[in-house]
């Protein structure tokens, strides 16, 4: 995929391009070489929401005994495996996504999301001017206040990554709503995985269980020496962050939480559930993300064509900048075909669905439309596990 730095590293300079199409070409000459692109969109159709299971269990029987050379393709078939996919929402927004969960086409949720869920927690985002965690590190007069989170800078100088990690330390804070709705996801049966780029952990004080979770960023749930490699305990570095000292290994070097810093490789779990999940996902909920860092960012155009997407955010991100083409017979493939950028400026769009705003008020007004309003109010207003792990 051109999402993916060559490397697997995490890249912060990289956007995203438009995506490659995954759509089928249909064969001029009516022969039944459909060709591969035609097989991916077929296993699309059958993994994702989009065919209801009666149309998928009749493509099915039908393409296998195609395969096994038993039949030809009709028309009909081969057009199927062509065209664009019926409209996902009826309206792209809240009303429109809690219609489409509450007819129950969506059961595997994923949800993608960023440091602005943990903003009304009282962790500061990155990015957002004035207050973001960048901003606060011009003290330091740093080229470039991501360098904070370069390996090579560490090595020089770790001392503005611990005075950062102290103001986003596990333990002292209280998961927000957005969180507590990733778990009337999974409570409700719904949440295929959450995608998290935080390292705040707050997923874990919610109760999102772990195998839910993908620390996309890694966590402090684990500390290495960035020279020999020895593993130190969360506790000894926690202990050295809250008495403004460095974690220093037995060889000398420094010790660092094993977060993922830019230019080095991502989790395996992340690369795991990525290829496992994302095919199979029927729902995509984006929360409290400015999706520049990649390859997280790219993972929107990994579901399939036509999956509706929902945005959560104070601002939009990610956004094509101009309509699709005014060619009627293109308009319907470029309006379903999954790109890494969202359709908000197509004014036909009923794919890609967008809550301007804070992550809480988004969660809440999705949650009101549920019917678990109160669910989210009363799991948000319970107190806190005694002792969550990380
Ligand atoms: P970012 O680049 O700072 O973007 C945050 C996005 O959230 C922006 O688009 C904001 O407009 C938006 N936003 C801010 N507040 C809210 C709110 N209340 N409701 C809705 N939207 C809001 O952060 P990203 O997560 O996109 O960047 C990835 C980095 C940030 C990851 O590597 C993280 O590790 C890192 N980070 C994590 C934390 C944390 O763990 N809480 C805090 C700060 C940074």
């Amino acid at each position: 995929m051109s999402d993916m730095n060559t490397d697997n590293t995490v890249d912060p300079n990289i956007v995203e391009e438009e995506q490659p199409a995954m759509d089928a070409e249909e064969p001029d000459d009516g022969s039944d070489d459909i060709g591969s692109d035609a097989l991916d969109r077929l296993q699309m159709l059958l993994d994702s929401a989009i065919a209801s299971e009666e149309e998928r269990a009749q493509l099915l029987t039908r393409f296998l005994a195609f395969m096994s050379g038993r039949r030809t393709l009709t028309y009909e078939e081969r057009a199927f495996l062509s065209k664009p996919p019926p409209k996902p929402l009826i309206s792209a927004d809240i009303a429109g996504v809690a219609e489409y969960i509450r007819s129950g086409r969506a059961k595997n949720i994923i949800v993608m999301c960023g440091a602005g869920i943990s903003v009304s927690a009282g962790i500061p985002d990155f990015r957002t001017p004035g207050t973001g965690l960048y901003y606060n590190l011009q003290k330091y007069n740093l080229e470039d206040p991501q360098m904070v989170f370069s390996i090579d800078y560490f090595r020089q100088d770790p001392k503005p990554f611990y005075e950062l990690a102290k103001g986003l330390y596990p333990g002292q804070f209280h998961p927000t709503k957005a969180h507590y709705f990733v778990r009337l996801l999974h409570e409700h049966g719904l949440l295929l995985r959450d995608f998290t780029q935080n390292i705040d952990t707050l997923e874990c004080i919610a109760g999102i269980p772990k195998e839910k979770t993908v620390f996309s960023h890694g966590s402090f749930a684990s500390a290495h020496c960035v020279s020999c490699g020895k593993e130190y305990t969360p506790e000894f570095v926690r202990k050295k962050v809250f008495s403004d000292e460095l974690a220093v290994c037995e060889c000398g070097a420094c010790v660092k939480p094993d977060i993922v810093f830019f230019g080095e490789k991502l989790p395996d779990a992340f690369f795991h559930h990525m290829v496992e999940d994302f095919p199979k996902c029927d729902l995509l909920i984006v929360m409290g993300t400015s999706l520049q860092v990649q390859p997280f960012a790219g993972l929107i155009g990994r579901v399939g064509d036509g999956v509706p997407r929902l945005l959560i955010n104070m601002e939009v991100v990610a956004a094509k900048p101009v309509p699709p083409p005014a060619d009627a017979d293109e308009v319907e493939r470029y309006r379903y075909r999954t790109s890494s950028k969202f359709a908000f400026n197509d004014p036909e769009n009923l794919r890609d669905a967008l809550f301007m705003g804070p992550c809480d008020d988004g969660v809440q007004a999705l949650a009101d439309a549920l019917g678990w309003g109160k669910e989210l109010q009363d799991m948000f207003g319970a107190p806190l596990p005694e002792n969550p792990s990380l």
